[in-house]
Formats: structure tokens, C-alpha cells, sequence
């Protein structure tokens, strides 16, 4: 008896040693976890119960408690550094929160970045439902706004801010908004988008780990945009969320209205750098005419491990041309 007992905790020890030697593993092959989300079809609860316990895990073996997250794309923590998010009870129609700093409490104090000094961002779970807003700041520290939140499902709040004398900061917590959900499918990626009579296309062959320029060129009704008017700071807005995390790449746009040499279109470039191989959606915010868009494009970054498919051997010429990067059809 005492023999079976101590037995059994002996392989209980095991499988626990073996399980954070897992998740080690999964933190050094970033690639793996998404090959792993990539072959579950759902977008789901799975991914979400998936996606906390790969944090948790990162939590343990590699956290140390110090800078933990340095490491890790934006967004995928609720709490960074001292600063948490925390959503807060909101009429209906409305949603709120709060950022609490490292004495705990609401945070009052924002430095502007890109013209704010919150920036609200929104998905759901299987990637659709994007929005980008700016809510209002009262006094006490809560931000409110009308709720961007407009179908069932799980949701996916980034809040993009720098707080007075911190670092820029990405937090990120999920919410449900209860109700019968319907599951939109990924789009199949592609180089280019329509919206409202645009068509925007996309240039560029993002490597995971490299900075790439990711060029945008806006036309409308075949003709070239030349007049695109500054959002908040930049003819374009670029956003890109990682398919079975949500991820979060907040990117720079390369030049400024107004510098002398970043013309408002047709072209919008700018440097990107994805983190690891896998599926991105990209949501590109633009300006003109007065009504600020958005064009949503997929995006596979390449990925070395999934080259040994026989397809990608007779597909290898061609794809510097700097077209060939969303384009790879096969999913
Ligand atoms: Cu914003």
C-alpha cells in the first residue's frame, strides 16, 4: 500500500516535471503552438482555455518575477508591470474599465500616443468584429464609450496607452457578450481588401523575427488615392492580431503627414516586425474623405517548419517579387 502510494506520487512527479519541461518547450518554439491552434479548427472556448494556460505555464518556468513579459508580444496579459485591466460594470450599450497602476489604484494619468491617450482595440475571438476607438477618461480614472462590442461572442479588449511617467503598455482581457454565438470562418489570406469602394492592396513578404516594410497602396474605383487625410497622426493605422492568441502588434507607420517627404497616399508603408511564423490578421485604418475605414487582410508569415510540404517545393520561384507573401493559397 505504502509502496503504490509512494509510487504514484513518484509519477506524479514525473508528469509534472515532464509538463514544465513542456511548456519551456512551447515557449522556445513559438511555432509550435500555433501549428498546434492551426490544426484545431475552433476559434473558440478551446483556443481561450489554450491560450491562459500557455501564460500560466510562462508565468512559472520563466517569469523569474522580474520584466516577464519583455519578451512577449503585446496584449496577451491582463497585468503588466504593476498596471492591470480591469473591466468595470457599464450600462447596457456601454463598455468600461478601469487601469489600476502598481499602488493599486485607478490610474488617472496618460501620456498621448498617436494623438490619444487610450486606444481601445476590439476582436473577437475568431477574428472578426475589429474596432479601434478612443473612449472618454472621467475623473475618477474609468474610461467609458459606447460599446464597440456589437455581436455574441468572446471579445478580445486591448488597451494601447503609455502611463504618465511608464512604459507604453498593451493590456489585454477577454469578454463575453452573452447571446447565441455564430463562428465566422478566417478569410482566406490575400493581397488585397475592398471596403466601401476601396481597394487596398498589400505588398511586402513579412519573415518572422525580421523587420519587413509592409507597403499599402489605397485606390478607389481604379483610380490612385492622393488625398488621404491624417489619422491620428498617420495616413494609415495598422493593427495585427496572431491567430490562436490574439497577439497583439501595434505597428509604426514609416513617416508622418507633414514631414516634407510622406506623401497622403496612394502608398501608406510601414515597418512591421511579426514575432514568429503563423496566421495574422491585419486591420489597416485609413482616412479620407472625412470617414475613417477599415480594410482587414490575412496574412500567413512564413513558416520554415510547414516548407517540407510537397506543394511549397514546386512553389519556390516567384515568391520574392514582392506580391508573393499573402498570397500562398493553401491552408
Ligand atoms: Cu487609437
Amino acid at each position: 500500500m505504502n509502496t503504490a502510494t509512494r509510487l504514484s506520487g513518484f509519477v506524479l512527479g514525473l508528469a509534472a516535471v515532464f509538463g514544465a519541461a513542456y511548456g519551456v518547450g512551447q515557449l522556445a518554439g513559438p511555432v509550435n503552438v500555433l501549428a498546434a491552434d492551426h490544426d484545431s479548427e475552433g476559434a473558440g472556448h478551446g483556443v481561450d482555455v489554450r491560450a491562459e494556460g500557455d501564460t500560466g505555464r510562462a508565468a512559472g518556468p520563466v517569469g523569474h518575477g522580474e520584466g516577464e513579459a519583455g519578451h512577449l508580444p503585446g496584449g496577451l496579459l491582463v497585468s503588466d508591470r504593476g498596471y492591470t485591466l480591469v473591466p468595470v460594470d457599464a450600462p447596457p450599450g456601454e463598455f468600461a474599465f478601469r487601469i489600476t497602476g502598481p499602488d493599486g489604484r485607478p490610474v488617472t494619468g496618460y501620456d498621448f500616443s498617436h494623438d490619444e491617450r487610450m486606444h481601445l482595440i476590439v476582436a473577437r475571438r475568431d477574428l472578426s468584429g475589429f474596432r479601434h476607438v478612443h473612449p472618454e477618461l472621467a475623473a475618477d480614472g474609468t474610461w467609458r464609450i459606447a460599446s464597440p462590442l456589437d455581436s455574441p461572442g468572446v471579445w478580445r479588449a486591448f488597451a494601447d496607452f503609455t502611463p504618465t511617467g511608464g512604459a507604453p503598455l498593451t493590456l489585454g482581457v477577454d469578454v463575453t457578450v452573452p447571446g447565441a454565438l455564430t463562428e465566422r470562418g478566417l478569410p482566406a489570406p490575400a493581397s488585397s481588401a475592398t471596403v466601401d469602394g476601396y481597394t487596398i492592396t498589400l505588398a511586402g513578404t513579412p519573415r518572422p523575427g525580421h523587420s519587413t516594410t509592409l507597403t499599402l497602396t489605397v485606390n478607389r474605383d481604379g483610380a490612385p488615392v492622393t488625398d488621404l487625410e491624417p489619422y491620428l497622426g498617420a495616413y494609415g493605422h495598422l493593427v495585427a492580431l496572431r491567430r490562436g492568441d490574439l497577439a497583439y502588434l501595434h505597428v509604426h507607420p514609416e513617416g508622418a503627414p507633414g514631414d516634407g517627404r510622406t506623401a497622403p497616399g496612394p502608398q501608406v508603408s510601414f515597418a512591421t516586425e511579426f514575432p514568429s511564423a503563423g496566421t495574422y490578421r491585419l486591420y489597416l485604418d485609413f482616412r479620407h474623405r472625412g470617414v475613417v475605414r477599415t480594410a482587414e487582410f490575412t496574412v500567413r508569415v512564413g513558416d520554415p517548419g510547414a516548407a517540407a510540404a510537397p506543394a511549397d517545393e514546386h512553389a519556390t520561384p516567384g515568391t520574392e517579387d514582392g506580391h508573393g507573401s499573402p498570397g500562398h493559397g493553401h491552408d
